[in-house]
């Protein structure tokens, strides 16, 4: 958008300029408006909203890409639809902005539309999921979770709560209520379970996705329990799906907690951000939760300052997670070499 403002303000001051007589008014108008910054324009695509993780984190970037910290912010909701995505990209495009910030809803499907963001000189910031493209200079950089890691602390929980309680591997039968298939956060988290599943011998009974919304994860919680009766543990890839899977188990008479040996349904999940999960993980009802970062806005805006100064800043950028729980068997994990201490929500 600057862009267009500097072109125009020279061809405003062209005949002056070409007459050899720029007053000191327009002079002292032309040093006013070098004087003020013009507004940084930013076109935010972002997925949806279909989850509290996913309206904080637009809160975040809304705050720090507000007008009072020098930007001008154009907000677009895909509602979890990559042609909605694609099509807010291309208005960016046309409208000539100068960032565009993507928040994409899958990894597939994005290499035109981002070339045609190249082909427009206009730098593009991808923040939470990935996109899978085999030309990384589409996009000028990343910030998010590292999502199998999050899997790894929350299986690394699991097997230590088990082996606390001498609760026998094979004595876990664990079904995945799974986020929107195809998005990082999902790739990543269901990996990290069947990899712990495998390398345990726990038995992972099925996957299902809950679309991370908490009326489809209920939806599948209820049918998951019609085609087993031996589930004792509900892996859940956000709170949203947890609450939902929660409110399904106990309308079906089954009792949330850790006594799994007994007839209880341990119920664990990601975020953290969700209130009701929360309250849910000090009353027990959620027996852990992986934290998952939300606050990208102020990560972005330093990006964007970065680019703005001519640096090249890091291509991918993590966010700092840990543990939630209240269950007093497990104080701390240990996940490649690192130690996470449990903490209470
Ligand atoms: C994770 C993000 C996921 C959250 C869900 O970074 O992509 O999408 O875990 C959200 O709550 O819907």
């Amino acid at each position: 958008m600057r862009k267009i403002a500097v072109i125009a303000a020279t061809l405003l001051l062209l005949p002056v300029l070409l007459a050899g007589c720029g007053s000191s008014a327009v002079k002292e108008e032309n040093t006013d408006k070098a004087d003020t910054k013009e507004l940084i324009t930013v076109g935010f695509s972002q997925l949806g909203a279909e989850s509290d993780w996913r309206n904080t984190n637009t809160q975040s970037m809304q705050e720090a890409l507000g007008t009072g910290n020098g930007f001008n912010l154009i907000y677009k909701n895909g509602q979890q639809k990559q042609a909605n995505q694609i099509t807010a990209v291309r208005m960016f495009i046309q409208q000539g902005v100068d960032y565009i910030v993507l928040a994409p809803a899958t990894e597939e499907g994005w290499e035109s539309v981002l070339t045609e963001a190249r082909d427009a000189d206009i730098p593009v910031i991808l923040v939470d999921r990935r996109v899978d493209v085999a030309d990384k200079s589409l996009y000028s950089c990343w910030v998010g979770s590292d999502f199998e890691l999050e899997s790894k602390k929350m299986t690394a929980w699991l097997k230590a709560f088990t082996e606390r309680r001498n609760i026998s591997p094979e004595n876990l039968h664990i079904v995945n209520i799974q986020g929107s298939l195809g998005s990082t956060a999902q790739i990543g988290r269901t990996r990290g379970l069947a990899n712990a599943a495998r390398e345990n011998g726990w038995d992972l009974l099925a996957e299902v996705s809950g679309d991370f919304t908490e009326n489809k994860g209920r939806e599948v919680m209820g049918a998951l329990l019609k085609g087993h009766d031996n589930i004792n543990v509900v892996y859940c890839e956000n709170d949203n799906m947890a609450i939902g899977a929660i409110d399904a188990l106990e309308s079906a008479g089954k009792r949330v907690g850790q006594n799994i040996m007994n007839g209880e349904v341990m119920v664990v999940s990601f975020d953290g951000v969700n209130e009701q999960s929360r309250e849910y993980c000090r009353e027990g009802k959620i027996s852990c939760i992986a934290e998952c970062n939300p606050l990208h806005g102020p990560r972005v805006e330093a990006l964007i300052e970065a680019l703005e100064n001519g640096e090249t800043p890091e291509k991918f950028n993590y966010v700092d997670e840990g543990l939630f729980s209240c269950v007093d068997a497990v104080k701390n994990v240990v996940v490649d070499d690192t130690e996470y201490t449990v903490q209470e929500p």
